[in-house]
């Protein structure tokens, strides 16, 4: 039998899992700039918008990284509409204010506006990813008391892929759903219902590049799953990319912290931003998403940009992971 909300619109399919006016508003604008940023990237190679900045265009305008660029967008959009009461993004510094409008919502956005940015050049697919809390209280401008929160606290997390299709992929904390961009429509249209990860995948991902300045626990794991296991290494370089194949597939990606030569190890990947979200939709999928040692989600952000190890897929890889780290 046909599965109940295929072929669903977002809108429609929000309204489905009884999400909040206010929270359906921050994730339509969010769909709305996704469409916006993903006819830029399609364009990027024709009007002159390499993945680089530095360059003028035909115009002799100066060129703006993409992802500067998708960032605008994303914070346009939000501002214009006053869904948020403020945001954080991974190319500013400091929290960006809400239109006046905005002062009376009741959520916030955290976003990674174009992760992999730099794959545009080589046409490889690249993703927005996106965490939304609700305030604290009160109303005005989001605090910083707003943003720092643990990741179990998001009330909705997900991702655009840019790929071959565009797609979103998304949690409100029951469960994950995969919708694709219908060009003809202009629609996001369910695709993937109620997406689960298996519990054991085929596939480990990492830069096997860093292997010296992994810890031993990653070197023995991964040294076990290169040796008679059968798995295949998949690599794309991309977050968005890897987290999504190993979503639908099954498989582990690692990102542990490296081991460095002046204080204690240091991951690469952002907790807000980039590991919460997609360790709310792996968990919300049947998976696992630990920094190495502890559950993701549990952590408590000190710092909006802060980095941190992710180990993240399948439960019982990740879970084996874990074993080989005592
Ligand atoms: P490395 C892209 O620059 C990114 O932020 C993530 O999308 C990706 O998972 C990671 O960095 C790749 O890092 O060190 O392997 O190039």
């Amino acid at each position: 039998m046909e599965s109940t909300s295929t072929g669903r619109p977002l809108q429609e399919h929000l309204e489905a899992q009884g999400a909040e006016a206010g929270l359906r508003a921050v994730i339509i604008d969010l769909a709305a700039a996704a469409i916006d940023i993903a006819a830029k990237i399609n364009r990027a190679g024709l009007a002159g918008v390499l993945g680089e900045a530095g360059t003028t265009n035909v115009h002799g305008e100066d060129v703006k990284k993409l992802d500067l660029v998708a960032n605008d967008i994303i914070i346009e959009r939000l501002r214009a509409t006053g869904s948020v009461c403020g945001m954080a993004s991974e190319e500013v510094d400091e929290p960006i204010p809400p239109s006046d409008k905005g002062m009376a919502s009741a959520y916030l956005a955290l976003f990674d506006p174009l992760d992999g940015s730099s794959n545009i050049d080589v046409n490889v697919s690249i993703g927005t990813i996106f965490s939304l809390y609700r305030r604290r209280g009160g109303s005005g401008p989001a605090g910083l008391d707003d943003f720092l929160r643990s990741g179990r606290e998001q009330v909705a997390a997900g991702y655009f892929v840019y790929g071959s299709s565009t797609m979103l992929v998304y949690t409100l904390g029951a469960g994950v759903d995969g919708l694709t961009l219908d060009p003809d429509s202009g629609l996001f249209r369910v695709t993937h219902e109620a997406i689960r990860t298996p519990g054991r995948g085929k596939i480990y991902s990492c830069n096997e590049a860093n292997y010296d300045k992994w810890d031993e626990g990653t070197r023995r794991y991964v040294d076990m799953v290169k040796n008679g296991r059968g798995y295949s290494g998949r690599y794309v370089g991309s977050f968005v990319a890897d987290i999504h194949r190993n979503l639908l597939k099954g498989g582990i990606f690692l990102y542990p912290p490296s081991v460095s030569d002046s204080g204690p190890p240091k991951g690469k990947l952002r907790l807000m931003y980039e590991a919460n979200p997609m360790a709310l939709v792996t968990e919300q999928a049947g998976g696992m998403a630990t920094d190495g040692q502890r559950s993701i989600l549990d952590i408590t952000a000190e710092d909006i940009h802060q980095r941190v190890g992710v180990v993240i897929g399948s439960q019982d890889d990740v879970a084996e992971y874990s074993e080989l780290q005592a």
